[in-house]
């Protein structure tokens, strides 16, 4: 079979999983401020990393990676409400995202709050779509017990008021692993299992996909880490490396900046080594791995 490259699966899905968010949102019957700032940071130019795991999961396995459409777009609006509500004044404070302003600074705080309200309710009125799929409901099910879990305050959530929480504290390497295994790691994890569980994995291989996720969530956070400190050094002028006298506690400070990079190749080649003990096509999960992994943005 030929293989399709990384840019071109990249195009193909991330243009079908766009114009499924956008026809998803604007058929709402809803105001139109409200659909305008859930549209305007669904649209605003993420990567769409997890739906792509999603997709290249399924494709790995064999399948049609349109079936797994109605999850990677639920997902990406898990995300995007989290990215939301994360730059509000009471989390970050932030006023730029993607080099655009945040959504409260368009939309203002309240409708901003409640936007990231209706993705999140929104995304599993969409998981309850897959039943018009003739996907089998005990699938859809457990998609969904999955995918709750790992937004809500075992998974994501925990992760973000671990994360607020840690700010005033001197954390070690393994609070900090518990923070990103939770706020950044569980979305990346259920992006692969639902792709997984649609395309009928066996028990073993969810296991071993639960690992591969584990050293992929560590790894996105480690090169966000790196991109971040790279970023800020970059415009203060001062050496790579050099400024770690922010509060926060991140790879880089805990690891020095050699160490951080050094622990990022660890964990891509154990994620790639788990791959390579599955029976499928592991191209494109190892393309998005290194792309994860060595990305500039
Ligand atoms: C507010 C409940 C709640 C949770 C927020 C995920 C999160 C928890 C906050 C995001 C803050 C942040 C910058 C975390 C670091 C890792 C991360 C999730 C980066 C953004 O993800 P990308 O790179 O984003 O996939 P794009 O822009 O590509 O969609």
């Amino acid at each position: 079979m030929n293989k399709i490259s990384l840019s071109a699966f990249t195009k193909n899905y991330k243009e079908v999983l766009e114009k499924e968010l956008k026809k998803n949102v604007e058929k709402l019957n809803a105001p139109s401020s409200l659909k305008d700032s859930m549209l305007y940071s669904l649209n605003a130019g993420g990567k769409r990393i997890r739906p792509l795991l999603l997709f290249a999961t399924l494709q790995a396995f064999g399948k049609d990676p349109l079936e797994g459409l109605l999850p990677a777009a639920a997902i990406e609006m898990i995300h995007t409400y989290s990215l939301i509500h994360d730059d509000l004044p009471s989390m970050d404070d932030d006023d730029l995202r993607r080099g655009l302003p945040t959504n409260h600074k368009v939309y203002g705080e309240a409708t901003a709050i409640l936007a990231g309200d209706a993705l999140l309710t929104y995304s599993f009125q969409m998981m309850t779509y897959m039943t018009k799929q003739n996907i089998p409901s005990e699938k859809i099910l457990t998609s969904i017990g999955f995918l709750a879990k790992a937004a809500g305050a075992e998974g994501m959530v925990g992760g973000q008021i671990a994360d607020i929480e840690g700010e005033s504290k001197t954390l070690n390497q393994r609070d900090l692993e518990h923070i990103h295994l939770h706020k950044t790691g569980k979305l990346i994890e259920v992006s692969i299992l639902i792709g997984a569980i649609l395309a009928d994995a066996a028990d073993a291989e969810l296991e071993t996909l639960k690992r591969f996720a584990y050293h992929l969530g560590l790894a996105f956070q480690i090169r966000d880490d790196i991109l971040d400190l790279e970023g800020d050094e970059e415009v203060i002028g001062k050496p790579i490396g050099s400024d770690m006298d922010n509060h926060k506690s991140t790879y880089p400070k805990i690891l020095t900046m050699d160490g951080a990079k050094r622990e990022l190749d660890l964990h891509i080649k154990q994620a790639k080594g788990l791959l390579a003990g599955l029976n499928f096509d592991r191209f494109l999960l190892e393309e998005i791995t290194d792309l994860i992994a060595y990305r500039n943005n």
